[in-house]
């Protein structure tokens, strides 16, 4: 058996930015059209009129003051709102893969490492841009990376869930090298037209690569322990999926074919089983929350990390000991714990200890214990 390690990390951030301003006024325009063209039927009491959004309301309720997306001509086109990606040819690199290729290039710069040097790659995202072939696949062929590869989602904890893959699959001596990557086109499924969510996600791709411990060339993360639970919960659902058209209005515009969630239960049913689980992870590992020098949470919502990190510390947390960077990325799923474990993790000494927290639909959680090797 083998220790594996964190040896490097990787963020590729999307060039454009949308502000809580720029969207609200792409919203409100988009609810004003649409008011205006049903007001015949709003009048009537047959359809209720669309409320305006606020940049107040987006900053008090979820800490998030700006997005990076892929595209944002379409997104704040009142006459589109999606994204408008181009068309892209088969022979082509996808637009995760390149989005992908950019974040591993960025970690196994950091680790001292080249392609050669992997072989697994696992993609673990909310959503593939297609069903096959893997995108994993795509990424090991642009990288040069000789091995295997393959896709995975647990949608808000597929980061995590891929790093406890690959690190069993190092620990075991099955792969010697992995690259877990978790490009994240959230905006491709993301509901713009609906004011209740259509602040909540970014795009952004993330790469972690673990090796075995003796392998790693320069500071790194010994990987003590990972943890991984699921519950079945609808409150954050998308239905959109492959059987689409063999349903009778599989082709309609519906809601339910884009992210949707109950927010307020997510928040009530969801903190409990995080602080648990992270408690009941750290307990089984023999540390106390005195232990943590940092906590590197799922990034959906500032509130929410605030009461998670009090409930796990047991005291008001640090902004250094608990970083969000959600108030310039917004939720990007599951690579919101890894830019901020990618941004904030440096300056820790030997021997700290620290954890990263992912969580979201499923319900879904997943835990890495980290160690701090220089
Ligand atoms: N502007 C102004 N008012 C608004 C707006 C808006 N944009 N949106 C809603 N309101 C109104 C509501 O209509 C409501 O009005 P009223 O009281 O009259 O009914 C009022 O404001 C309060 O609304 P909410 O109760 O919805 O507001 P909350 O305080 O609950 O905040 C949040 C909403 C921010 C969504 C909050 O509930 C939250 O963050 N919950 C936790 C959600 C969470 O963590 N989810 C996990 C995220 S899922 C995930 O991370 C990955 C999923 C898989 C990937 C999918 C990728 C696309």
């Amino acid at each position: 058996m083998h220790t594996p390690a964190i040896t490097g990390t990787g963020v590729y951030t999307p060039e454009n930015v949308i502000t809580n301003a720029e969207l609200v006024i792409a919203f409100n325009a988009y609810a004003d059209r649409m008011n205006a063209e049903n007001a015949d039927a709003i009048a009537a009491g047959q359809v209720e009129p669309m409320q305006h959004s606020s940049e107040e309301f987006i900053l008090k309720a979820s800490g998030i003051e700006n997005r990076y997306v892929m595209d944002k001509t379409g997104v704040l086109d009142p006459e589109i709102m999606h994204p408008s990606l181009r068309q892209r040819t088969d022979e082509e690199p996808g637009i995760m893969t390149e989005m992908a290729v950019d974040a591993c290039r960025k970690a196994l710069e950091q680790a001292g490492r080249s392609a050669k040097d992997v072989d697994l790659v696992i993609c673990a995202a909310s959503n593939h841009e297609r069903a096959y072939p893997a995108i994993a696949i795509e990424i090991q062929q642009a990288l040069g990376i000789d091995g295997f590869g393959f896709d995975m989602n647990v949608a808000c904890s597929s980061a995590t869930f891929g790093i406890q893959a690959a690190a069993d699959m190092v620990r075991s001596g099955s792969v010697r090298a992995a690259l877990v990557v978790n490009p994240e086109i959230c905006s491709g499924h993301l509901e713009w037209r609906d004011r209740d969510c259509h602040f909540i996600f970014g795009d952004v791709a993330t790469a972690t690569l673990i090796e075995r411990i003796e392998d790693a060339k320069g500071p790194h993360f010994e990987i003590i322990s990972t943890r991984c639970a699921t519950a079945f919960s609808n409150n954050i659902r998308n239905n959109n999926g492959f059987l689409r058209r063999s349903r009778p209005d599989g082709v309609a515009d519906r809601r339910d074919m884009q992210f949707m969630q109950n927010g307020r239960k997510v928040f009530k049913e969801v903190l409990p089983m995080v602080s648990k689980h992270i408690s009941d992870h750290m307990t089984a590992e023999g540390f106390n929350s005195g232990d943590l020098k940092r906590l590197w949470l799922h990034q959906a919502n500032k509130t929410m990390n605030d009461f998670i990190g009090k409930k796990v510390l047991g005291r008001e947390p640090e902004a250094s000991e608990q970083p969000n960077i959600l108030q310039d990325y917004a939720n990007t799923s599951s690579a919101g714990s890894i830019i901020a474990f990618s941004k904030h993790s440096g300056d820790l000494e030997e021997g700290d200890v620290g954890l990263i927290c992912s969580f979201g639909a499923g319900y879904s959680v997943g835990s890495v214990i980290l160690k701090r090797h220089r």
